[in-house]
């Protein structure tokens, strides 16, 4: 279908910290809109499946080391290179799901300190913007009662709360949605998905709109 007539897929992003239930979240997501026929589509951020997502990958691991403006950058360019994909999904009126997006981009980046969050946002001007974003929100009570954190670079109490705070100062209500992610998977779920299939039928019509521009 053509961009101006025709019913386009919605774009649906899952942010939070590290702990939250993205990753669980965007695959139960997937297969309760598949079951409902809702054609769509998963894609994570970082790739790291492409050449620069192989650079982030071993930045993550600690196995290489950048300057916070070069892997700042390397993380946007991974997702500027999926957007020709992901915009042709969206017309053909297909759905794309996220695991993070250009949130994560400035919350972790500006969580450093040495760059402003002017700078942070950007190179991730113009990506298509999110018809919907859910902030999986997880208390520190419920994050301390989960499973540790792993080894990679960020995963540090004290880091991942800076992280929090950026996102509460980024969000824009035009499209986010801060869920309890401290209740059951089910529950949780529950909520993703009939909010995902309202606004599946809410975009149908909409053009899609640039990011922060
Ligand atoms: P995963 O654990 O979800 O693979 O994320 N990150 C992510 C950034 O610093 N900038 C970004 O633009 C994105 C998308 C968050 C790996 C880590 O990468 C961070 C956690
Ligand atoms: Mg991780």
């Amino acid at each position: 279908s053509s961009e101006s007539g025709g019913r386009r897929g919605a774009l649906i992003v899952l942010e939070g910290c590290d702990k939250a239930g993205k990753s669980t979240q965007c695959r139960l997501l997937l297969e309760a809109l598949k079951d409902a026929g809702k054609p769509c589509h998963l894609f994570a951020f970082p790739d790291r499946n492409t050449e620069i997502g192989k650079v982030i990958d071993q930045y993550l691991k600690c196995t290489k080391n950048l300057s916070d403006e070069a892997i700042h950058l390397l993380f946007s360019t991974n997702r500027w290179e999926l957007v020709p994909t992901i915009r042709e999904l969206l017309l053909n009126g297909e759905s794309v799901v996220l695991d993070r997006y250009a949130f994560s981009g400035v919350a972790f980046s500006a969580a450093k300190g040495t760059m402003d969050l002017e700078w942070c946002m950007g190179p991730d001007v113009g990506l298509p913007q999110p018809d919907l974003v859910f902030f999986l929100n997880l208390t520190k009570e419920a994050a301390s009662k989960r499973d540790d954190f792993g080894r990679e670079r960020y995963e540090k109490t004290e880091f991942q709360e800076k992280v929090k705070s950026i996102f509460m100062k980024i969000q824009d209500p035009a499209y986010w949605k801060v869920i309890d992610a401290d209740r059951s998977k089910e529950e949780v779920q529950k909520e993703l998905f009939q909010l995902s299939l309202e606004t599946i039928e809410k975009s149908k019509n909409k053009p899609i709109l640039k990011l922060w521009d």
